[in-house]
C-alpha cells in the first residue's frame, strides 16, 4: 500500500482501488475549490491509470462531507456564484461520471449541501449507521447544485426529491436505505471493511464494467430507441474484449474467470 498525502485530500491505493480521503476534518470536510480539484483530479487519474478498477470518496473524521465550506465565502473569492460552480464544482461531478470505473462514496457521516451531491454523484453508496444526508441548501436560501436536482429525483422519486430539497431535513441512515437513497448501511466500524469488499468484488469485474456504468447512466435521460442503439455499440464492444473471451471460456472449462479489466 503506497500513500501521498496532500493538504486536503489523501490519496491511497490498496491494490486496484484508489481511494480519496477528503481531509479537512475539522469543517466536517467542507468544499474549498483545492478540495474540489483535487477530487476532480484524482477521478481523471484513476481514468488514465490501467491498474486502477474503482474509486472510493469517503471523509475523514465524523463527517463525510459538509459541502460548500461557509467560511471560504459561496463563490470561494472567484467572481461569482455561477463561474465558480462552473470552474470547480462542474468539473468534478463531470470527472466522477464520464469515469468509466465505478465510483464508490462510503459515506462515514454527515453528507450536507453539495457535500451530498457528491455522494449522489458516485455509483454507489455505501453508508455507515451514523451517516446523515441533508439537502442543506434551502436552509440559507440556496437551490441545490453540483447535481442533486439531477440525481436526487432519479435515485428516489420527484415527491420525495421535493420533500428533501424544500424543506431540508436531515435523513437518517435507515431512512436512506428505505427511500433508495443508499445501497446498504453497515455499522460504523464496518464501513472501511464493507467498503473494500464490495471495491474489490466490482475490481474483479470484467471490462463490461465501465461499459455497463454509461449504460446504465444514460438510461433515464434516453428513449429506447437510443437505449437499444447504445446497448448495440456497447456490446459490440464487450464482445470484442479479452474479457469477454475469458467469461465464455471459463464458462465452457467449468471454472471461474479470471478477469483483467482489458
Ligand atoms: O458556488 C458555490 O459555492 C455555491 C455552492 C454551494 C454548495 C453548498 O454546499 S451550499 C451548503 C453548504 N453547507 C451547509 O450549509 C452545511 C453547513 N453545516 C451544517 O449545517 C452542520 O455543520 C452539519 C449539519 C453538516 C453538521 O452539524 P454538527 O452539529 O454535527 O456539526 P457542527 O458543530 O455544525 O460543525 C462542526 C464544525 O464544522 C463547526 O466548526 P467549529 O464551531 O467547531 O469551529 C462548523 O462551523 C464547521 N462546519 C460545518 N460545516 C461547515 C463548517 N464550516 C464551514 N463550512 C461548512 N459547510
Amino acid at each position: 500500500m503506497s500513500i501521498t498525502t496532500a493538504p486536503v485530500v489523501l490519496t491511497t491505493r490498496e491494490a486496484a482501488v484508489l481511494i480519496l480521503t477528503l481531509n479537512r476534518p475539522e469543517v466536517l470536510n467542507g468544499l474549498t475549490d483545492e478540495v474540489l480539484d483535487a477530487v476532480a483530479e484524482g477521478c481523471r487519474a484513476a481514468a488514465a491509470d490501467d491498474d486502477v478498477r474503482v474509486v472510493v470518496i469517503t471523509g475523514a473524521g465524523r463527517g463525510f462531507c459538509s459541502g460548500q465550506d461557509l467560511r471560504a465565502g459561496l463563490d470561494d473569492g472567484v467572481a461569482d456564484v455561477s463561474s465558480h460552480l462552473r470552474d470547480h464544482y462542474v468539473p468534478m461531478i463531470r470527472a466522477i461520471r464520464e469515469l468509466e470505473k465505478p465510483v464508490i462514496a462510503s459515506v462515514n457521516g454527515v453528507a450536507a449541501g453539495a457535500g451530498m451531491s457528491l455522494a449522489l454523484a458516485c455509483d454507489f453508496r455505501i453508508a455507515a449507521e451514523s451517516a446523515s444526508f441533508i439537502q442543506a441548501f434551502v436552509r440559507i436560501g440556496l437551490v441545490p447544485d453540483a447535481g442533486s436536482s439531477y440525481f436526487l429525483p432519479r435515485l428516489v422519486g420527484t415527491a420525495k426529491a421535493l420533500e428533501l430539497t424544500m424543506l431540508g431535513e436531515t435523513v437518517d441512515s435507515a431512512e436512506a436505505l428505505r427511500i433508495g437513497l443508499v445501497n446498504k448501511v453497515v455499522a460504523d466500524d464496518e464501513l472501511a471493511h464493507a467498503t473494500a469488499e464490495f471495491a474489490s468484488r466490482l475490481a474483479r469485474g470484467p471490462r463490461s464494467v465501465g461499459l455497463i456504468k454509461q449504460l446504465i447512466s444514460k438510461s433515464l435521460d434516453n428513449d429506447l430507441d437510443s437505449q437499444l442503439e447504445r446497448e448495440e455499440r456497447a456490446q459490440a464492444e464487450a464482445a470484442s474484449s479479452a474479457d469477454c473471451a475469458e467469461g465464455v471460456a471459463a464458462f465452457m472449462g467449468k471454472r471461474p474467470a479470471q478477469f483483467t479489466g482489458n
